[in-house]
């Protein structure tokens, strides 16, 4: 009994590390041969975003991190791809999206300073992706 117990418990985690290893892609994916997939950091400080704008690999990942006390951001994109929600309420708050498109900007704001100070932000994916719209 007790050595089933000590067995079946190595046995998870070693899945669990299994499934961690397989997250890195393999080399599977398609896209820029040679380069693997990564996340770009945007920070949240005060009311503007930094970078404002960021250009990425597709399959890549953005995570925005709350770097400041101003509370109450969202990221939201014009085109509906991502809405954070009102999650960043204080500091090392995150979000993440990847994207899989090539050759395509996402333009995003925060729905509570986009008009009063112009928070807003722009994520090119891939070559031949558009420049970012004025305010962008
Ligand atoms: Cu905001």
């Amino acid at each position: 009994m007790f050595q089933a117990q000590r067995w079946s418990r190595w046995a998870a985690a070693a899945g669990l590390l299994s499934l961690l290893a397989c997250g890195g892609g393999g080399g599977s994916s398609p896209s820029e041969p040679g380069s693997m997939p990564k996340t770009v950091t945007v920070q949240i400080v005060d009311f503007a975003f930094n970078p404002k704008d960021v250009t990425i690999n597709p399959g890549d990942t953005v995570q925005w991190v709350q770097a400041s006390m101003t509370p109450t951001h969202t990221v939201t994109a014009e085109n509906g791809m991502f809405n954070s929600g009102m999650i960043f309420t204080k500091p090392g708050a995150t979000f993440s999206q990847t994207f899989n498109g090539n050759g395509i900007t996402v333009q995003y704001h925060c729905n509570t300073h986009w008009h009063t100070n112009g928070m807003q932000g722009a994520v090119s994916v891939g070559d031949g992706a558009p420049k970012p719209g004025p305010g962008y």
